[in-house]
């Protein structure tokens, strides 16, 4: 069995230690768990996502009233508004409550092409008015 004291741990041991056997496995084992984080890394990349910020004032859109993704990413929209709002996905059939200060997130797979309108949900008039179009392009 070879004992060889390597520099960078052997400098930081303290003197009253460095009579301690160690498992000879560890290096090993070092090894395993590198191979483990890089998996982790390339899984992350793989589920990457289009996100964006849409900021609100009366219902309507400050900007831009169109996203354009991709079919098949995954979209995240984050929502602001000044006052309470239920802003309803056509098509995808999805809703998001802005209860303000705290913005919403409506997040979904784009797996269906097309133009979708995001409309809010309100008592009287307003309701179904189109705040913002989602272009799912092919
Ligand atoms: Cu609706």
């Amino acid at each position: 069995m070879e004992h060889r004291q390597r520099g960078p741990r052997a400098a930081g041991t303290p003197a009253t230690r460095i009579g301690t056997t160690r498992p000879t496995s560890r290096r090993s084992s070092l090894r395993v768990l590198a191979s483990f984080v890089l998996v982790a890394v390339t899984g992350i990349a793989a589920a990457a996502t289009q996100s964006f910020s849409v900021e609100l004032a009366g219902g309507r859109v400050k900007g831009s009233d169109t996203l354009k993704v991709r079919q098949g990413e995954q979209v995240e929209v984050r929502f602001s508004s000044d006052r309470p709002i239920v802003l309803h996905l056509h098509g995808y059939n999805i809703e998001a409550k802005v209860v303000p200060p705290a913005p919403a997130v409506l997040a979904f797979k784009a797996n269906v092409a097309g133009r979708f309108p995001v409309h809010e949900h309100r008592e009287g008039p307003g309701n179904h008015r189109a705040t913002l179009f989602i272009e799912v392009h092919p």
